[in-house]
């Protein structure tokens, strides 16, 4: 890494980061055709238990034209930050997940989170994420299996892996980074075999100076997510799988930020073989779709 991205790296603000999050959500939601669409009636049933629960937390404890008015700057600053896409898959999306993954007979899944992007490099089945020449990090092999629920392997399956750099940040969200540096799309052998060649992703901690890092602030949280794979995995009559992959010993694995942990989604990493980093396996397992 030259001297000049680790300094435009890490000088990364919120609200770039937010601002590019909250651009790419609006361009998926631009193309899909019938994305955003939701029938009144949900609309009434759902805003009008929202706004209640919120008259309800007023009432019941009591809150303050101060607080209110402090509530009011902060939600304004969320816009402003463009951190909609962080706040809201922060701190909503686990549940949506689990609501939506409910009834999974193969790998359990997880959030998404806001750093996603579709298109990565395709990279061939035991190839290599891109990456800068000299990218901080221990070496890092990921192997495994794509199957169904009845073992049946899945040959040509794709599976998308982005994560965070060592400094935690991702590309084309932070500035100073290569496009796609960390994000790659393999697809699966013969045999629905792959493996992964990359870096080991570091502890990551939200984006401290918008306004959710405001937030955490002034209730006195922490902004940790333990270090994390992001993966989508997809082979065609099957339920496209979203997933992280977590390693042992963690600080952050009890109480992560955006509650997203699960014990069916850890690593068990070895020193490889050959001396270099780690290596580790892990097989998915896809729902047939019906
Ligand atoms: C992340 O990298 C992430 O995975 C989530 C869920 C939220 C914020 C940043
Ligand atoms: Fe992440």
């Amino acid at each position: 890494m030259t001297q000049e991205s680790s300094h435009q790296e890490t000088e990364a603000r919120a609200a770039d980061s937010g601002a590019n999050a909250s651009a790419r959500f609006r361009e998926r939601m631009a193309a899909q055709s019938a994305g955003g669409v939701v029938d009144t009636e949900r609309v009434n049933h759902l805003a009008s238990r929202a706004v209640k629960a919120l008259n309800d937390i007023v009432l019941e404890e009591q809150v303050s034209y101060e607080e209110y008015n402090a509530f009011k700057a902060w939600l304004i600053r969320v816009g402003e930050d463009g951190e909609w896409p962080l706040f809201l898959d922060v701190w909503l999306e686990h549940s949506v997940e689990e609501v939506a993954n409910a009834d999974r007979e193969g790998n359990k899944g997880t959030i998404e989170g806001p750093y996603y992007l579709e298109g990565s490099p395709e990279v061939p089945w035991n190839g290599t994420i891109p990456m800068r020449e000299d990218e901080p990090g221990t070496p890092f092999v990921f192997s495994g299996q794509v199957r169904a629920v009845d073992g049946s392997p899945l040959p040509g399956a794709k599976l998308e892996l982005w994560h965070a750099d060592d400094l935690g940040f991702y590309s084309q969200f932070a500035p100073g980074l290569p496009e796609w540096n960390l994000r790659g799309t393999w697809t699966a052998n013969e045999d629905g075999n792959f493996e992964i060649h990359t870096v080991r992703p570091a502890p990551y901690q939200i984006p401290t100076d918008g306004a959710c890092g405001q937030l955490i602030e002034a209730a006195g949280w922490h902004a940790w997510r333990p270090a994390h794979l992001h993966f989508k995995v997809h082979a065609p009559g099957h339920h496209k799988l979203t997933a992280q992959l977590y390693f042992p010993g963690d600080e952050h694995l009890e109480d992560d930020i955006a509650s997203a942990v699960k014990p069916e989604l850890m690593l068990d990493p070895q020193p490889n073989p050959n001396g270099e980093g780690e290596v580790t396996q892990y097989d998915f397992v896809l729902d047939p779709e019906q």
